[in-house]
């Protein structure tokens, strides 16, 4: 396989300043017609266009058609010797939408007689629509012309304002559309077929008028105005917070059951993963509307953090991706609650992307080769690259960070950019050289933070020792000191927050301060302290680091029962739970954290003023996925058993009666209302119920039948069957029939329905996924009914998915292989879940190494297959 290096960079050749394309649509049969004005841009190389799955009709250069001999055409590259400066460069494909169901460039979603057409180009799917320089830093403006038949296609939709529609002979008609802002063709999206709309008039701050479209199919368009409502909130935040304005005079939004990613920014004509889009009460769940609303922020984000100033190439997609992340993070907080929202992505980060970093597929934020640019559409450059952005923004501060951002919009408006314009621009709008932050775009691994404090009572002060260390990643062997902002208060055992002075400063200023760690290791001298604190380290999560700090049990309490920050208390409780984990682990059952943690929650239990939700996220302990960087050698079944001892003693310290009190109050209260009190109720209520299960199982079956049955929403409906299905297998059946043949047709539905069960432990979970397998609605050419069954049994189910005769492994490569025949993209995101095959035990390591090996060893696979399964092998 070819291994691309950033290295290796040049700028393109040539560009293309302008590109026509004319559109003849079909299902089975599609014809692109493409006129590019080229301009040599440097060099007198050949014109070279990448071309995959193409049928060439027609060639020709400034009106002259090219036979054989005048151009090469191999490997996906279209290569023709040109003279002159500039040139108008023509070619005529075929493409067979329906055959490809590797839904990249055109394809069909659902079926042949209902469903429709639409692109996906990002990353390299362009090429496989017409011949074209498809790289990031080759932008023009775009004409789009579609024609086709107009009862198949009602709908037609290009990126760009419409330029005018008409009818065709023989029942056909055709559409164009203008973009004026030049993309790249990662950019570029048309949807055709027979869709429904929701609209509504939009003015910019800036006073353009623009329609907003949310397109679905007939059966779903009642389930778009969320999103819709999602949008506008969107739009104007960025006008607000970044004085950003939408630059086009429609923007389209389009929803598909069949779709590869979460959703695509494609300038003017955002397409979704219906996932993402759809919402009602009745079939979404509450996590699911905060998902819609963040999707759609995500991708409207994109159209100047990622169209406007695009990538220079794929290595710096985390310059829109890690930077759109936290807008849409930032966003969240803003329409919600920011602590929850921060306890969110810091359980997101450490869920998904700790792990990563930790395992054979770890690379950094910006890689420095790849052989297949779809697998690093990663937690790793998402949701690392957003703490990057946290991190510089914090150390401007709001307007600092908000006069960084103008200075790089402004300054490379129209441009493909990298990570360095980026830093160097938010540098230079505020006078600081924040160039030390790079080393963390090019570093892998998760840094380890040791904190140490020593308190002096003679001298009054208080010694806080910082070292750093990141452990060696797959190919980076050593590791530099990266810049680590420490926010920091030191509170006192009443739980007081003390002013802070450090030794060589005048006088106290606040409670809290971000030290920054720069070097292996640091001191800070804090002055005028009376007694030994309790250092609360790293507040808000100020840098994406693990901390390890010699804490007592009874520190962490303070600081959960008192910290007035909700996600610094979330934090103080993880990492008391973490302790209290070890006790369980180690079997001691009065262990002084485990005893610690659980007086501490019951205390907070009984706490009417505490927030509903912040309840539910404390009585949450770390999950089995994270707890697994706390033993050297991991055994999925003794990490559950660990964790549920941990439950169940948290349970009991609270007990029966006030959990069974506390859940028919909320029981009480509940609606169908989305505000954020009856979402937090219900939330919380879950956690209630899972916990009086633990310790009185028939109450707690009575209670989730009854829930079931009168459940207002989907929230409260599918936690009821999910914790049915937990604790009485038996009584859960007829509910899960009940449930399937209720949203009999409802996709999105289902997926949750396969994925419940999929994620349901123990020694039956293989047989209940296969036996899952034979229902009718289970398919695996599409990407999200693979994920909700296959994806979530492998990643969420570690005992299910790692038992110890290796059956599951053995299993999944099955699915792999077929998987891949139809999709590589999709068989390559659910092969990750064999990354971590390497820390386990040593029967299941041996298991795992065989599957994988041989997985490997294949060579009838994929490129983005084999390019992890070749790393996760190494
Ligand atoms: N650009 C791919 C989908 C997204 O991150 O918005
Ligand atoms: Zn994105």
């Amino acid at each position: 396989t070819t291994v691309i290096r950033l290295d290796d960079y040049r700028p393109p050749a040539w560009t293309v300043e302008h590109v026509a394309l004319v559109f003849d649509l079909g299902i089975d049969r599609t014809e692109v017609d493409a006129t590019l004005q080229m301009v040599r841009a440097a060099g007198d190389e050949p014109i070279r266009l990448n071309g995959e799955g193409l049928e060439l009709l027609e060639l020709s250069v400034d009106d002259r058609r090219l036979v054989e001999g005048e151009y090469i055409l191999a490997n996906g590259l279209l290569e023709i010797a040109v003279d002159a400066e500039h040139c108008t460069l023509r070619t005529k494909v075929a493409l067979r939408p329906a055959e490809n169901t590797a839904l990249e460039g055109l394809y069909l979603s659902g079926s042949r007689e209902s469903g429709f057409l639409l692109t996906q180009c990002e990353a390299e799917g362009f090429r496989h629509i017409t011949f074209f320089p498809d790289r990031p830093d080759v932008l023009s403006r775009y004409t789009v012309t579609l024609r086709a038949d107009r009862q198949r296609f009602p709908v037609l939709l290009a990126g760009g304002n419409p330029d005018g529609s008409g009818e065709l002979p023989d029942g056909r008609h055709w559409a164009r559309f203008v973009d004026p802002h030049p993309k790249a063709s990662y950019l570029f999206a048309v949807v055709a077929g027979r869709l429904e709309r929701i609209s509504r008039d939009y003015t910019t701050a800036d006073g353009r008028a623009v329609a907003l479209h949310v397109w679905a199919e007939a059966d779903v368009i009642d389930r778009c105005d969320y999103a819709m409502d999602s949008l506008v909130r969107s739009m104007q935040w960025d006008e607000r917070t970044y004085g950003r304005n939408y630059d086009l005079d429609v923007f389209h939004v389009v929803a598909t059951h069949d779709f590869n990613m979460g959703a695509m920014e494609n300038k003017g004509l955002n397409i979704f993963n219906a996932k993402y889009l759809l919402a009602d009460p009745d079939s979404s769940t509450d996590d699911e509307y905060r998902h819609v609303e963040a999707v759609v922020a995500h991708e409207y984000f994109h159209n100047w953090s990622g169209n406007r100033v695009t990538c220079r190439d794929w290595f710096q997609l985390s310059l829109k991706e890690g930077l759109t992340v936290f807008r849409e993070q930032s966003f969240s907080a803003d329409m919600n609650s920011a602590p929850l929202k921060r306890i969110e992505d810091v359980a997101l980060l450490r869920r998904a992307q700790f792990p990563e970093d930790a395992g054979p597929l770890s690379h950094p934020v910006r890689p420095s080769q790849y052989s297949e640019i779809n697998n690093f559409y990663t937690a790793t450059v998402y949701e690392k690259g957003s703490e990057l952005v946290r991190m510089l923004a914090g150390r401007l501060g709001t307007e600092g960070f908000r006069r960084g951002m103008d200075l790089y919009f402004d300054r490379h408006d129209g441009q493909a950019a990298t990570i360095e314009d980026f830093i160097e621009a938010l540098g230079d709008a505020n006078d600081i050289d924040l160039s030390s932050y790079l080393a963390w775009y090019g570093q892998a691994g998760t840094p380890r933070l040791t904190a140490e404090g020593r308190f002096d009572p003679a001298q009054r002060q208080y010694r806080l020792t910082l070292r750093q260390r990141t452990p060696a990643t797959a190919g980076q062997p050593t590791k530099q000191a990266l810049p680590i902002p420490v926010r920091l208060s030191l509170f006192d055992r009443s739980g007081r927050a003390l002013p802070l002075r450090l030794e060589d400063e005048a006088r106290a200023e606040g409670t809290e301060r971000t030290v920054v760690l720069d070097t292996a290791e640091q001191h800070y001298v804090f002055e005028d302290i009376d007694a030994a604190p309790v250092p609360s380290l790293l507040r808000g999560f100020s840098a994406p680091v693990i901390l390890e700090c010699d804490y007592q049990p009874e520190d962490l309490a303070i600081l959960l029962r008192h910290d007035p920050d909700g996600f610094n208390r979330w934090e103080a409780g993880q990492q008391l739970a973490g302790l209290a984990y070890d006790d369980c682990r180690d079997a001691r059952a009065d262990g002084p954290a485990l005893l610690a943690w659980t007086g501490a929650l019951a205390e907070l239990f009984a706490d009417a003023s505490l927030d509903d939700a912040l309840l539910a996220e404390l009585l949450t302990p770390p999950g089995e996925i994270e707890l697994v960087e706390r033993q050297a050698e991991r055994d999925p079944d003794r990490i559950r058993a660990a964790r549920q001892a941990m439950l169940l003693a948290l349970a009991l310290r609270v007990g029966a009666a006030p959990l069974r009190v506390r859940y028919e109050a909320l029981r009480a209260s509940t609606s169908a209302a989305m505000d954020a009190t009856s979402q937090a109720r219900r939330q919380l209520k879950r956690r209630v119920l899972d916990l009086l299960a633990l310790i009185d199982a028939p109450l707690a079956t009575t209670f989730a039948l009854a829930q079931y049955e009168q459940a207002p929403g989907m929230t409260d409906r599918l936690a009821a069957l999910a914790t049915l299905a937990t604790v009485a297998p038996e009584q859960a059946i007829a509910p899960i029939a009940h449930f399937r043949r209720r949203y009999e047709g409802n996709a999105l539905a289902l997926d949750k329905w396969f994925a419940m069960q999929a994620q349901l432990p123990g020694a039956d979970a293989l047989a209940r996924v296969q036996a899952l397998e034979g229902d009718p609605s289970f398919m695996l050419k599409n990407p999200n009914r693979v994920q909700s069954l296959v994806g979530t049994f492998a990643r969420s189910n570690p005992t299910g998915f790692h038992r110890a005769d290796g059956a599951a492994y053995r299993w999944l490569a099955d699915r792999l292989v077929a998987v891949d025949g139809l999709n590589p993209q999709v068989a390559a995101r659910v092969a990750t879940a064999f990354n971590g095959w390497k820390r386990l035990e040593p029967t299941r390591r041996e298991a795992a190494h065989a599957v994988v090996a041989e997985l490997a060893a294949r060579k009838d696979l994929s490129r983005d297959l084999t390019d992890i399964l070749g790393r996760v092998a190494l």
